[in-house]
């Protein structure tokens, strides 16, 4: 760790791939990591030397899109149980270095609060990961049906961090599907994943899922997904004559944090961190789908004071993550 000073720095939002749940994989999701399948599936020395040659101690992994959020719960239960059993095998191999967030088999949300307590209790993750929208009839996280998730996510002090997935099969249809075949990225981090996982963060603060569990702490990755950018004319339109209103930047600002992942742009953050202020934004790379090595360089670069690069770093994921 030559750089950033022997700073600790901790990457919370780094994906592996689970052989067996990604068997489970259908249509589009089967080749969404397929450029990185190799270093999705590796989870041994490799990953460790590439964290060491970017200067990265900790790696916080969660599986890749769209993980057990597909299946139904007669298959999702078994199977994200098992995931996760495996998942502490992993990071047990390297105790310092590597930690986990849990799947969840969202199909039955009782059932997933209770895997989240026992992944938190007894396997020692830090929280979930949810990615997109959930089963076949493709519901958004904010529906009151997983507030039991969320239930026991504030019950046990751990957020859950809501990820990207293929995005909903009409709106890719009606809004992107005609430039998929020369841009296939244009269905994911392009444009689709954000457009979806922007629009699940709204949903997420209208629900007023926030007011029934205050305390409950969402993450969303990409520098947020553009609401910190969007926050002032959110906030105006949905306060306009004829809403209900809602106080949007208050509790994006209490109950979210965001993280770095994919996204190592100066004026992004500067944005962010005006937004947000420095305690709500973690460090993380998106490993593989971007490469270690740039973030901490961008992180050692960037215009900003190093207490504030501290709390990015580290000291806001030790806290929010119990680390
Ligand atoms: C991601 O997890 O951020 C991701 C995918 C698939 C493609 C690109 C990407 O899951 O960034
Ligand atoms: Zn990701």
């Amino acid at each position: 760790m030559t750089i950033l000073n022997d700073q600790r720095v901790i990457a919370i939002e780094e994906h592996y791939y689970d052989e067996t749940v990604v068997e489970h994989y259908t249509g589009i999701d089967r080749s969404t990591g397929g450029f990185v399948r190799g270093a999705l599936f590796e989870v041994g020395e490799k990953r460790i030397q590439s964290l060491d040659e970017a200067g990265i101690d900790v790696q916080v992994l969660s599986h890749g899109a769209p993980s057990t959020q597909r299946l139904d719960a007669a298959t999702g239960i078994p199977l994200a149980k098992a995931a996760n059993d495996r998942l502490r095998e992993v990071c047990d191999a390297y105790p310092d270095r590597l930690m986990g967030f849990a799947q969840l088999p969202t199909a039955d949300p009782v059932a997933a609060a209770d895997e989240l307590s026992r992944s938190v209790n007894e396997l020692g993750f830090k929280g979930a990961m949810i990615h997109g929208l959930i089963g076949d009839q493709r519901l958004f996280p904010d529906n009151e049906m997983f507030w039991p998730i969320f239930a026991r996510a504030q019950e046990l002090g751990v957020p859950i961090y809501l990820h990207p997935a293929n995005i909903h099969p009409a709106v890719a249809k009606a809004y992107l599907n005609d430039y998929a075949s020369e841009y296939p990225g244009l269905m994911n981090a392009g444009w689709g994943f954000t457009m979806e996982t922007a629009t699940i963060g709204i949903r997420m603060v209208l629900s007023r899922v926030f007011e029934r569990y205050p305390d409950l702490q969402i993450v969303l990755g990409h520098l947020g997904e553009t609401l910190p950018f969007l926050m002032w004319r959110i906030d105006l339109a949905l306060n306009r004559p004829g809403n209900d209103g809602v106080a949007f930047r208050d509790v994006f600002t209490s109950n979210f944090h965001i993280t770095t992942s994919g996204f190592f742009s100066d004026p992004a953050m500067l944005c962010c961190i005006q937004e947000m202020g420095a305690d709500r934004i973690l460090f993380a790379i998106d490993y593989p789908f971007v490469p270690n090595e740039p973030g901490p360089m961008w992180m050692e670069r960037l215009m900003l004071n190093a207490t504030d690069k501290d709390k990015i770093l580290h000291g806001n994921a030790e806290k929010l993550l119990g680390i």
